[in-house]
């Protein structure tokens, strides 16, 4: 394995029904980071999953907001948010892990986004900026200080959550061919990895960890 990333931990990100062909909030070829993801995990110690978890009636959904629609920009507790059609409803179907994802390697399933007023993008931090969600104490607990991300979308969760792992201290890798992106507005995906890029986060291809 290049580098020395046995001793990072792999973050996989949302890779839930919703967020493949067919859900509620599908990224376009979301499915097809599992295979690539499954690759990967076996090559790490310490692998970690997140799951987005909201409650029904959460406040990220636009249809807790009349007259909003799915993808409208909202302002919300002086926030300019994204409104998303309603996706990972917990205990819904949609929630649950793509049935391809192979789960045995992950010690630690996070979930976020479970408060009904808070979105959580990121792995670390709720969408406040400052509630976190015990990720970092957890990595800091293991010893860890590298942190390579995969899964959806690159553009929302596997992004916030680079930007937090690297503004924390963190070395930080993404995997760019294991992340699918939303891509909205345009050119969210370009604006993602050119922020990431300059704040030292490296983006990487699975070759390069696989081999
Ligand atoms: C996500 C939008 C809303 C993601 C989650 O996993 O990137 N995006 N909730
Ligand atoms: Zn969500």
């Amino acid at each position: 394995m290049m580098m020395n990333l046995r001793k990072a931990a792999f973050v996989v990100v949302d890779v839930q029904n919703d967020f493949c062909p067919g859900g509620a909030l599908a990224v376009s070829g979301g499915d097809e980071v599992v295979p690539v993801v499954n690759a990967l995990a076996r090559m790490f110690d310490v692998c970690i999953a997140t799951q987005d978890w909201h409650p029904a009636g959460h406040v990220s959904f636009a249809s807790a907001h009349p007259g909003a629609r799915p993808f409208d920009a909202a302002r919300i507790d002086d926030r300019v948010v994204t409104l998303w059609p309603d996706h990972c409803i917990q205990g819904n179907a949609g929630a649950d892990f793509h049935p391809g994802l192979e789960l045995a390697p992950y010690r630690l399933i996070l979930r976020k986004g479970f408060r009904l007023g808070l979105d959580s993008y990121s792995a670390l931090f709720e969408n406040d900026g400052s509630t976190p969600t015990g990720l970092d104490g957890y990595l800091r607990g293991l010893g860890t200080s590298s942190v390579v991300f995969a899964g959806l979308a690159l553009d929302y969760c596997v992004y916030y959550s680079a930007l937090d792992a690297a503004r924390l201290g963190y070395t930080v890798f993404v995997v760019r061919d294991a992340t699918r992106a939303v891509g909205s507005p345009d050119g969210s995906v370009e604006r993602a990895l050119a922020d990431l890029a300059s704040r030292g986060v490296a983006i990487i291809d699975s070759v390069e960890v696989l081999r």
